[in-house]
């Protein structure tokens, strides 16, 4: 089970695995940790998205740790250790209600994948044995209620909905409803994709993040951000505009089988703070993994 997973999040970082070789090539060669060896070490972070504090870091404790020293497997082991402490978090999984319904908004940006994510979400809980249900609130885009209708439906999911155009709060108050009323366990809310710059949708999902609360205790109990992996620094920018509106809780960071820019995740934690709580890996339903720091960076060195 566990080497299913490691070899999905294996090649769903594919991309981002060919960046990371060159960074192999210098622990595998012979040589000593000289300055040479560091401003290699730098330079290659760098070209691995790593970010400037991460890569600052990492070279000078490697300096204190190795230098004049040979180069052998201990220094990469080093290096490999401080990675995944850079990405590791107490907060790991979905936090859930004490009791009845717990309640994840998704949020991003449009097309980052946030549909496509509460799918596999979905899919997830209810292997696991919870009752699931959806939350259509993107009554913005025409298609969007009818894509996440066919999801519930792929995945026999309880889904609440309205018509395009109706008021997506509505929609959230519902779902709220229903869950309690029915005994749901998870409730997962779709919102519609904004461009941060549209204040009018971000108003939006502020009223859906008050409307919930006030319908159950302690809800949202889960905001999760929907960043793309591909858009590297962007994702940065777009979670500081979004945690303005709402307090996020966890990143969802999709479509890095897609890209080389899996070591933008470093930046990402360092910058925005945020636990990362799953990776999506592709488009199929069974593409969503936890997200675990070893895994993540053993994947990379491989
Ligand atoms: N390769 C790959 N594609 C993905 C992944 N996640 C989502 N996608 C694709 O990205 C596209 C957009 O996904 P959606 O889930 O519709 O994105 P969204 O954020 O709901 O978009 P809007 O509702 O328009 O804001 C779709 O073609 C998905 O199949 C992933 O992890 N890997
Ligand atoms: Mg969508």
């Amino acid at each position: 089970m566990f080497g299913a997973i490691f070899k999905k999040i294996k090649q769903g970082l594919a991309k981002t695995r060919s960046v990371f070789s060159g960074i192999v090539d210098l622990f595998r060669g012979r040589g000593r940790v000289d300055k040479a060896f560091l401003d290699e070490l730098e330079r290659r972070l760098y070209l691995a998205d790593v970010g400037g504090y991460g890569v600052g870091l990492i070279v000078d404790k490697v300096r204190q740790a190795f230098i004049d020293k040979e180069v052998t497997g201990e220094v990469e082991a080093f290096v490999k250790a401080q990675l995944r402490q850079m990405l590791s978090d107490p907060s790991e999984g979905i936090r859930y209600a004490p009791t009845g319904p717990t309640i994840v908004m998704i949020a991003g940006v449009n097309g980052s994948g946030k549909t496509t994510s509460i799918a596999k979400l979905a899919k997830k809980l209810k292997d696991d044995g919870k009752k699931v249900m959806v939350a259509a609130c993107d009554t913005f885009r025409a298609a969007a209620v009818e894509q996440l209708s066919i999801w519930s439906e792929r995945i026999g999911v309880e889904i609440v909905k309205n018509q395009q155009g109706s008021d997506p709060a509505s929609v959230a108050h519902d779902a709220c409803d229903k869950a309690k009323a029915r005994g749901f366990d998870v409730v997962i809310v779709d919102t519609a994709g904004r461009l941060h710059t549209q204040v009018h949708l971000m108003r939006e999902l502020e009223k859906i993040h008050r409307i919930v609360s006030r319908q159950i205790e302690g809800a949202p109990h889960e905001v999760f951000l929907v960043l793309d992996a591909s858009t590297g620094q962007n994702a940065i920018n777009q979670a500081e505009m979004f945690s303005k509106s709402v307090k996020c809780t966890g990143i969802i960071l999709s479509k890095l089988d897609g890209t080389a820019k899996g070591g933008a995740i470093f930046a990402i934690k360092e910058k925005i703070g945020l636990p990362v709580k799953f990776i999506g890996v592709g488009e199929g339903l069974d593409d969503l993994e936890p997200f675990d720091p070893d895994s993540y960076v053993n994947a990379l060195f491989e």
